[in-house]
């Protein structure tokens, strides 16, 4: 055997165990999650190991499908890797199978099999099937289907090894079997009317009844050009009228029905495995409360409530233990290096700076945590379900909810996750909706600002107060979404509402090691962006922060910066840094917030984070050489010169309304115009969130203060 690489591609339906699985074999740790739809690109990797005749196994995953006719852009995603349109095709099709749903799962599989590819049946979660009574014999079915049927189980690895090797000899050319030949045969017989006729005619110009069958439904769903392997079939494909091909393709989907029920039928599931199955019973039960439109919204409610109280409250002992980690290695620095200048550098601006973000790692970590084990066990699908009434008014669908909870963890996988839906306009109303969605890099900034400004660990019933201040910037942030959806909805982007296709997943137990994995995965991502872009951010802004230095300054600089009262004495306003906060606080004060403050709002333009560190960075110089207080104590014991706190609950809060709605993220805006092809909708969506975010603080601030808030 030559040492060239084969390539098997996993593909079926959503929420099978496609990425389980690929996980398994190649040692990577993408998203997995049980709801539909969770991958939206085709994800590439290589078996683990050594094989047989030391060929190398490449692996591609799809995203998942009901058909292949389809009708939103990850499925036409799948078709495209399955057929072989930007990449080769794949020697081997492993069609991953959910044993507890097989009578849906094989339509797709009879379809497959129409396109002709090698083809290998994983028949995964046969834990599940196992523990809802379902007794499917592998053998039985691969004699049906006349293709090798491997029994795994994604989560545990188990049949992995067989999966493999089976693809292997597959993708080697051992022949197919007898029976699908047979089977071949039965799926070629041509249904009757003028479809069967316009199908005829297709299969009589290329000779393969097979092939006619893909392409005529490729015609009827448009998707001609992904389905055809040459010219010739394309010109044939797109000779056939329109109205004939739909009629076809509605007469084979009948067709392949029937042949499910057979096969169905010839394995003794006649309608054992169509009717609900146990787990889904167990599961319906628990729906009947959690879906329930008064309980289920309470429990919600309640659910997200615990998470953020807990985010608080287990968060904040290691929390301090990082804080004075920090405030350690900034003595020891500045003991063994002495005063001067790098010393400065080392303990205000990267110590300071990049610790100040650091200190968030507990938070983080645990909003991914609480996420991931939500996401798996099946109850964010439950999430949707109850947000689609609300989501209706809007005038979307379920769908659309997913993709906008993923936006609680970052702007850009929820992006690409509007990839199901199939409306092109509903897809941007949904895509303009997400940024608005409080992702983790605002989590720190909400933090801070609680921890400081408010009485963040008095109680409220079972709550804390900081835990309900941060529910409330998240329900804020769902709210605005959702209302913004619904203008654009109603306005710019009109087009009739969908109907809701959202399937829910029975629940299942998560599994604390992918979840962790996860976790650990995402805030190294965190810690990354910690040590690479704020870090170099923190070190200009330190160097525009600190110079040039009063001493030194020439007597322009002494002579007319316009300087607010309190400030005059602070070597910081000197710099250049500290002059452009004092020239834009004209501009911040009708939102309470002053120009240290207005520094770290254009930190962040780069990225929301920088604004901690930005403000670590100001409190950092300006304060005395041995204060190294945390932050959150610095900012909560300025004062004026009057005396007055310089940060009131007031503020803070107008503050933290102001990042619910700056769009402060270049790669967001970078993704949408990606996805979106053009400059128009990022740069609309920029601007308008920006504006928004500065007339909300304004608002806050100024009605808070009529109200005697202040
Ligand atoms: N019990 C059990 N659960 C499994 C098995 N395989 C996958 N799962 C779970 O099923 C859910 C879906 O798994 P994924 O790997 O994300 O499925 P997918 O087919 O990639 O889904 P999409 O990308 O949305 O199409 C997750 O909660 C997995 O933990 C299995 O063999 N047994
Ligand atoms: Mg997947």
């Amino acid at each position: 055997m030559s040492g060239e690489a084969l390539t098997i591609a996993l593909a079926g339906n959503p929420n099978v165990g496609k990425t389980s699985l690929f996980n398994e074999l190649t040692g990577a740790r993408h998203k997995v999650g049980n709801y539909a739809g969770v991958t939206v690109e085709i994800l590439e990797g290589e078996v683990r190991g050594e094989l047989a005749g030391g060929r190398r196994l490449r692996v591609i995953d799809l995203p998942g499908t009901y058909s292949l006719t389809p009708i939103a852009e990850d499925e036409a995603v799948a078709l495209r890797g399955l057929v072989g349109r930007e990449r080769p095709p794949p020697d081997v099709v492993v069609l991953v199978v959910d044993a507890a749903n097989l009578a849906r799962n094989l339509y797709l599989a009879l379809q497959v099999i129409e396109l002709g590819r090698p083809l290998v049946i994983a028949l995964n979660m046969i834990d599940v099937a196992a523990a809802a009574g379902i007794a499917i014999d592998p053998a039985a079915l691969a004699a049906a289907l006349g293709v090798p049927v491997i029994p795994t189980v994604a989560r545990s690895g188990e049949g992995s090894a067989a999966l493999t090797q089976a693809a292997v000899e597959i993708g080697e050319g051992a022949p197919a079997p007898v029976a699908l030949e047979e089977l071949r045969a039965r799926l070629r017989a041509s249904p009757e009317g003028p479809g069967g006729e316009a199908l005829a005619g297709l299969e009589a110009a290329l000779g393969d009844p097979l092939r006619a069958r893909a392409l005529v439904g490729a015609r009827a769903a448009d998707t001609v050009a992904l389905v055809a392997a040459d010219q010739r079939e394309a010109q044939a494909a797109d000779g056939v009228a329109p109205e004939a091909a739909i009629e076809a393709a509605a007469a084979l989907a009948i067709a392949r029905y029937a042949e499910v029920d057979r096969l169905l039928a010839a394995l003794g599931h006649a309608d054992g495995a169509r009717s609900g199955a146990p787990a889904m019973d167990r599961s319906a039960r628990i729906d009947r409360i959690l879906t329930h439109r008064v309980w289920g919204l309470a429990i919600f409610i309640g659910v997200m409530a615990i998470l953020f109280t807990s985010i608080f409250a287990w968060a904040e002992p290691l929390m301090g233990l990082i804080e004075g980690g920090i405030a350690w290695l900034s003595d020891q620095v500045g003991a063994l290096l002495g005063p001067g200048i790098f010393t400065d550098l080392l303990r205000e601006g990267v110590i300071a700076g990049v610790g100040n973000v650091l200190v968030f790692i507990p938070q983080i970590a645990l909003l991914f945590l609480f996420v991931g084990l939500l996401e798996d066990s099946g109850y964010m699908a439950r999430a949707a379900f109850l947000i689609d009434r609300l989501m209706a008014r809007v005038g979307l669908h379920g769908k659309a909810f997913v993709p906008l909870l993923s936006g609680y963890a970052c702007a850009i996988p929820a992006i690409l996750g509007t990839r199901t839906i199939s409306s092109f306009r509903d897809r941007l109303v949904t895509i303009l909706m997400i940024p608005y969605m409080s992702c983790s890099a605002r989590l720190p900034i909400y933090v801070l600002l609680i921890a400081a400004l408010m009485p963040s660990d008095e109680r409220v019933g079972p709550f804390t107060v900081g835990g309900l201040v941060l529910l409330g910037m998240y329900l804020l942030s769902t709210a605005s979404a959702i209302v913004v959806g619904a203008i654009y909805k109603r306005t710019i982007l009109r087009s009739p509402t969908p109907p809701l296709v959202l399937e829910l997943p029975p629940y299942r137990l998560p599994r604390l090691r992918n979840t962790l994995l996860a976790v650990t995965d995402r805030t190294m991502d965190f810690v990354r962006e910690a040590g690479t872009v704020i870090l170099a951010m923190t070190v200009i802004l330190w160097a525009l922060l600190s110079f040039p230095r009063p001493p030194e300054a020439p007597a322009e600089a002494g002579a007319k910066v316009e300087v607010v009262a309190g400030a005059e004495d602070a070597p910081i306003v000197h710099s250049i840094g500290g002059r452009v906060g004092v020239a834009m606080e004209p501009l911040l004060r009708p939102m309470g917030q002053e120009w240290r403050v207005g520094i770290a709002i254009l930190g962040s333009f780069a990225a929301r984070e920088v604004m901690v560190s930005t403000l670590g960075l100001v409190y950092g110089i300006e304060g005395a050489d041995d204060d190294d207080r945390p932050l959150r104590e610095a900012m909560r014991e300025a004062r004026e010169p009057d005396g007055s706190r310089r940060y009131t609950p007031l503020r803070g809060l107008a503050l933290m309304v102001f990042y619910v709605y700056a769009c402060l993220c270049m790669s967001t805006v970078a993704v949408v115009r990606r996805e979106t092809r053009s400059w128009r909708w990022p740069i609309f969506m920029f601007v308008s969130m920006t504006t928004i975010a500065y007339v909300a603080a304004t608002l806050t601030f100024q009605v808070g203060r009529l109200l005697g808030f202040e």
